[in-house]
């Protein structure tokens, strides 16, 4: 395949001279922005990732600003999740549907007081639903995309490196919490948080002028620690039964098939929860499941797979990649509910020749 120019649409990022550094070899675009997804190999990434420190450009999850008198309205609008619960230092992991139970993203938001949240986007213009509902309703608020570029931190050695940058204070930092950290002149958002079950934090450096000062400062602190660049890394995520949404799931899915029904407890009307609640109660036709597939490694799945049973579909895999640590390929798949239960044999039709795809009782990780 031929290079991906970057332009106005398709944005570089505060911290592309960091990455272009460190010999990306891929990217992709997500949310008219670089998306870095290959350093070394996707194997060796992973293998590092799971034993080291990497430093993660994902600047891409840009933000949407909401904020002011009516903020929190527009939040409980748009959540599923009960936004009453959620602490001054919390952030929540929240699909957002539309008026069918459809998913349209499914953002982390973060709570920057009572009249100030972020929701930091999967790919898709989430900004414009958000707008769309506050123009319609009235409501007194301001929608903007701020200048805030997330920086991850993701490994097992991840908190002795941001100690080293930020203080002995990220230890106390707890799972989706965050606290607000001095670098430099200025302070971060810093939660712990990120898309690898690694475990790590995610920096949302505000103002692009710090992305480089700050990649610079972590990868000085980090030397002994065999810090790295890396990237969301395809292996580790399939693994770990991390949802990409756009490719796992999109807006014909429910949360609910997506597994995330345990997201959708708001007590309040919020758009599209007819439609969950009846799912909730009666369960939903087809649902999220870790695959296994046989045969050869799998290098990647572009296009999605069908799975059939007996000719027919009975659901479709859309992530699929070799796993080294499990020795077996790893997919996700979104399965009928007459073929979802663990130990179910399918055939999945790939390019390279039709495969056995196993249902597992749950994911690697
Ligand atoms: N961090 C931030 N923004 C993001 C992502 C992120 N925006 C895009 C994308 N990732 C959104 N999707 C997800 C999917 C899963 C998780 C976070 C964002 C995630 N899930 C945890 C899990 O499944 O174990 C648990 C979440 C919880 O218990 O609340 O972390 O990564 N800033």
């Amino acid at each position: 395949m031929a290079v991906i120019v970057p332009s106005r649409r398709v944005r570089k990022t505060p911290f592309t001279p960091g990455v272009e550094a460190a010999g990306v070899k891929a990217y992709t675009v997500y949310n008219h922005m670089l998306l870095p997804v290959v350093f070394e190999s996707v194997e060796a990434d992973a293998a590092h990732l799971k034993e080291h420190v990497q430093v993660w450009d994902v600047a891409v999850e840009r933000q949407v600003s909401i904020k002011g008198p009516d903020a929190l309205r527009l939040m409980k609008l748009i959540s599923p999740r009960d936004m009453d619960r959620m602490q001054p230092d919390q952030c929540y992991y929240v699909p957002t549907v539309d008026h069918n139970g459809g998913m349209l993203n499914d953002p982390v938001s973060i709570k920057l007081a009572e009249d100030h949240f972020w929701l930091s986007l999967a790919d898709g213009d989430a900004l414009q639903f958000a707008l769309g509902l506050a123009i319609a309703k009235g409501f007194d608020v301001e929608i903007v995309e701020p200048d805030v570029s997330p920086l991850a931190v993701q490994g097992p050695k991840a908190d002795d490196l941001m100690a080293r940058v930020f203080g002995d204070v990220v230890r106390d930092i707890r799972f989706f919490r965050y606290k607000r950290l001095a670098f430099q002149d200025t302070e971060f958002v810093v939660a712990r948080s990120g898309w690898s079950k690694q475990g790590g934090f995610e920096i949302y450096v505000e103002g692009s002028d710090y992305g480089m000062l700050l990649w610079d400062a972590l990868f000085a602190a980090g030397e002994d620690l065999n810090v790295r660049a890396g990237c969301p890394n395809n292996i580790e995520r399939i693994e770990s039964g991390l949802l990409s949404f756009g490719s796992d799931m999109r807006r014909e899915n429910t949360p609910v098939e997506c597994g995330l029904g345990k997201f959708c407890n708001s007590p309040e009307e919020y758009i599209g929860r007819a439609a969950i609640e009846a799912q909730l109660r009666d369960g939903p036709p087809r649902q999220i499941r870790a695959v296994a597939i046989s045969g050869d490694r799998i290098h990647s799945c572009s296009e999605g797979w069908p799975m059939l049973a007996d000719g027919k579909q009975v659901g479709l895999v859309a992530s699929a990649v070799w796993s080294p640590e499990f020795q077996t390929n790893v997919a996700i798949g979104m399965v009928d509910r007459s073929h979802w239960d663990a130990g179910t044999v399918t055939e999945i039709a790939t390019e390279h020749g039709m495969r056995e795809a196993t249902v597992q009782k749950s994911f690697w990780r």
